[in-house]
């Protein structure tokens, strides 16, 4: 019976993940203490939510990775929500999952959740976002990009374009999700680079919470209370491509009349670079899967991994995107 309602949950997890429900019923039995009935490692994935272009992508790479490792993957959509994460980890660690990973919506705040995880003895998996824990013991390991230098990657392009120019710059910059550490870090890193010049002057400085609809409706406001602006600084495409709406809304001319700068490099962003829309790209990689899933196993069979894994990625200006896009996987 137990089978089969674990063969009904692998075949309705996409339909659950599109509801942004998380699958119910668990394994039972294994050799750590849970575990699926025919033997397969269980997953419990507690993601952040569908906010964004990378997400979604993140969201089919790790559901094609696991199916490809014979890895039972329980996917849960926490809408941006801290509560619905700690609901579905908590829920995972009933149903006695071999390993739980997850991509922390907020870095603060989870402490209390990672030592009931810890006390069940279910291994940890950070994903994409950090955590500010101070005990690294709660969890095993920690994949994803280095967010800091994405920031500086991007502050770096400015201080290059703007180099012959004494007059002041001044930016407005959508900032992702407040509390995360993609918006934390994105923000220190371009801050940190910038700052070596006093011409660059962030005027206004706001969360798009990473989506497409609050980056339009943020850049509509910095556009209406500052008559000048040089330069936009978005935490991600989706945030650009909403601003994009705005610029254009009021007149002017994205790319040219505001030099755009956005991070993550995904396909509808990539072709805003390429058709002069946005001007500088900072890639962050959404494709984590396999190196999750490898990760997973060797965690779960009690072998050392590294406290930290960083993505390797790149930058693209609107050349570069030209030639890129064809083969982009995301
Ligand atoms: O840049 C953004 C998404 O955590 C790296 O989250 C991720 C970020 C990504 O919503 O588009």
């Amino acid at each position: 019976m137990l089978k089969r309602i674990s063969a009904l949950i692998l075949a309705g997890a996409t339909a659950l993940t599109m509801a942004g429900c998380s699958s119910s019923s668990g394994g039972s039995g294994g050799s750590s203490g849970g575990g699926a009935d025919d033997g397969k490692l269980v997953m419990g994935f507690a993601q952040v939510g569908a906010e964004s272009g990378w997400r979604t992508a993140n969201t089919k790479d790790i559901q094609e990775s696991a199916k490809a490792a014979g890895i039972e993957l329980k996917f849960s959509d926490a809408q941006q929500k801290q509560e619905n994460q700690i609901k579905a980890i908590r829920s995972y660690i009933q149903q006695k999952v071999d390993v739980i990973a997850f991509s922390p919506v907020v870095e603060s705040g989870w402490d209390t959740v990672l030592k009931e995880a810890q006390n069940a003895k279910i291994p940890v998996i950070l994903t994409d976002r950090a955590v500010d824990s101070k005990d690294t013991s709660l969890y095993k390991t920690f994949l994803g990009s280095d967010f800091v230098e994405e920031g500086k990657k991007a502050g770096q392009w400015l201080v290059d374009q703007y180099k012959d120019s004494k007059d002041d710059v001044n930016i407005v910059q959508l900032e992702g999700t407040t509390g995360s550490a993609p918006a934390n870090d994105r923000k220190a890193g371009f801050q940190q680079v910038i700052s070596a010049d006093p011409k660059f002057k962030i005027i206004a400085s706001q969360s798009g919470d990473f989506t497409r609809a609050k980056g339009k409706e943020v850049m509509e406001a910095f556009l209406k209370s500052n008559p000048k602006i040089d330069v936009l600084y978005a935490h991600n495409d989706d945030m650009g491509l909403g601003a994009i709406e705005a610029i254009e809304g009021a007149g002017k001319v994205p790319g040219k009349d505001i030099k755009i700068i956005t991070v993550d490099a995904v396909h509808d962003g990539m072709q805003a670079l390429a058709d002069g829309k946005i001007n500088f790209i900072v890639e962050c990689s959404p494709l984590l899967g396999t190196q999750l899933m490898d990760l997973a196993k060797k965690v779960v069979k009690g072998e050392q991994v590294p406290q930290r894994v960083v993505t390797e990625e790149t930058t693209f200006t609107q050349e570069q995107a030209k030639e890129a896009l064809p083969n982009r996987k995301y």
